[in-house]
Order: C-alpha cells, then structure tokens, then sequence
C-alpha cells in the first residue's frame, strides 16, 4: 500500500531521508565543530593556565633573584665601605710612617754628621798625635847619639870627625852655606846636606859662630813660626843660652818669624821669605871614620 501523503508529493521515502541525513551530519558537524572548539579551549584554557603558573614561579624566582641581588648589592655596598674605611686607614698609617721614617732619617743624618766630625777630630788628633811622638822619637834619638858621644868621649874617642867641606868645633861639624836662600830654603838645603839649620847652645859655640858670620847676616835655625814668641830650634828645644840684638825680638813690619846671625854673632828676627846670601847647618861629629865610604867622610 502507497502512502497517500508521500503519494500525493511525489516522493514517498528517499527525500526524507536525504534531508535528515544532512540533519545529522550538520549536526555532527557541529558536535564535532563544539567539540574542536570546546578541545581547543581547554588546551588554550590549560596552556594559559601553565603559562599564569610559569608566570607566577617566574615571578616568584625574579623576586627571589632581585632580593639575592638587593642582598648582594648591599652585602657589597657594606663590603665596600670595609674596604674604604680600610684603606682610609692605611693611608693614615702609611703617612703616620713616613713621618716617622722622616724624622729617623733626619736623626740618622745628624748623627751621621755628628759621626763625620768626630772622625775628622780622630783624624787630626791621630795626625798630631803622630807628629808629636815622631818628633819625640827625633829628640830621643838625638838624645841617645849625644850620650854615645860622651860614653865614647869618655873611653878617650875625641869625636869630631865630619864631612868633607864641614868644620869641626867640639863634637859638632858645621856647614857654611852660600847662595841667595829664604829662610826655608835654607832648611831644606842644610837637610839635603845630611845636617840641620844650626841649634846655638852655649857661649862657646856662638864664639865660634861668631868668627865666621857674615857681614850681610846668615840663617840660623831659630823661629817663632807656631806661636808668636815662642821660639824653637830646629832640634826641637826652646831657647835656652840666648845671644839677642838689643831690642829684639821685635817681630817687625810684616811680622818676622825666622832668625838671623848678624855680623856680630847678635840674632834679630827677620822676614822668613828675605833672601840671605848665607846660612850655617850643623850635625853631631862622628867618632870614628866609617867602615864604608858614605855621607862624604
Ligand atoms: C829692625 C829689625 C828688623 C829689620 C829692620 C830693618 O827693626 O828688628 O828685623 O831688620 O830693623
Ligand atoms: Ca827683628
């Protein structure tokens, strides 16, 4: 039997179904359009949910970061100001040395200089005290040679040999010098000799001297040259038998310091760089002619 309803339009049973078909799939369609979407939206839903999470933990760790940095930061602020106030300090250390290292190195070089003077006085009392005992060893030996002359003198030895050119009076030979000489000049060539600018002891001696002076005066080895007054004779004694000029010393003019022989035997001090046509040296005689040629024997 034919349905007279799908009779009376033509189309009995296929349409129908065509058109709910369509239904369905339009409405499968869109379950599974709702489904995509609703699948879409947890998964953005979840993603924006892990990314809040990671959000907030990265939150969390750039709090945690900044407060280590503020920490950190401070932590090295404080460490600075140490170091400031440390080096501060030793600045004011290193000054407080230098200051003291300073005033060391001025105490150092005064008493260095201190130092240096007294060894200059050491020096030039070593100096004198040298010259003093060599004069002293002079003296003596001058002593020793005299005392051998008496001993010998004694024992009958009549001591008065000298050198060729050389006068004997007594146990003394002397030279009489001629050619223009100051007074040191004079020293020096009667040392060259092998004697000494005459020492005048006693009257006797003078007498002798006295027969042989020279009209124009002759060097004697009399001077006041250390001490104004003091006179000493080349053998290092003071004077003692004295033969002066009246009036002399006088230490005239220019300041005289050397002394001559004038015509009569008189001494008058005179300038010691005048030049003297003569000067007398004297040594002690020998008393036995040497065993070999030497000294002009
Ligand atoms: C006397 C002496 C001096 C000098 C002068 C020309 O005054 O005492 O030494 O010879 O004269
Ligand atoms: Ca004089």
């Amino acid at each position: 039997m034919v349905d007279p309803q799908s009779q009376g339009e033509g189309f009995s049973g296929p349409p129908r179904k065509r058109c709910c078909r369509r239904g369905t799939l339009l409405l499968v369609l869109g379950l599974v359009t709702a489904a995509m979407w609703a699948g879409l939206l947890s998964l953005l839903l979840v993603w924006h949910w892990d990314t809040l999470e990671n959000l907030k933990q990265l939150e969390k760790a750039a709090a945690r970061n900044v407060s280590q940095v503020a920490k950190d930061l401070q932590r090295h602020q404080s460490d600075q100001m140490a170091q400031k106030s440390q080096a501060l300090q030793m600045v004011e250390e290193v000054k407080a040395e230098q200051k003291r290292v300073k005033s060391q190195d001025s105490k150092f070089s005064q008493y260095l200089d201190r130092l240096r003077e007294d060894l200059n006085t050491l020096k030039s009392q070593g100096l004198n005290e040298r010259r003093m005992a060599s004069d002293e060893l002079k003296r003596l030996q001058e002593e020793v040679a005299k005392l051998r002359i008496e001993l010998q003198v004694s024992n009958g030895s009549m001591c008065n040999l000298c050198p060729k050119d050389w006068v004997n009076f007594k146990h003394k030979c002397y030279y009489f010098g001629k050619g223009a000489k100051k007074w040191i000049q004079a020293r020096y060539a009667c040392e060259d000799l092998g004697g000494r600018l005459v020492s005048i002891h006693s009257r006797e001696e003078q007498d002798f001297l006295t027969t042989r002076a020279n009209k124009k005066g002759s060097w004697i080895g009399l001077r006041d040259v250390f001490v104004e007054g003091e006179f000493l004779w080349m053998d290092g004694s003071p004077v003692g038998y004295s033969n002066w000029y009246p009036g002399e010393p006088n230490n005239h003019d220019r300041g005289e310091d050397c002394v001559l022989m004038k015509e009569s035997g008189e001494w008058n001090d005179a300038f010691c760089r005048d030049y003297l046509d003569t000067w007398v040296c004297d040594r002690l005689a020998s008393c036995e002619p040497p065993t070999t040629l030497q000294d002009g024997f």
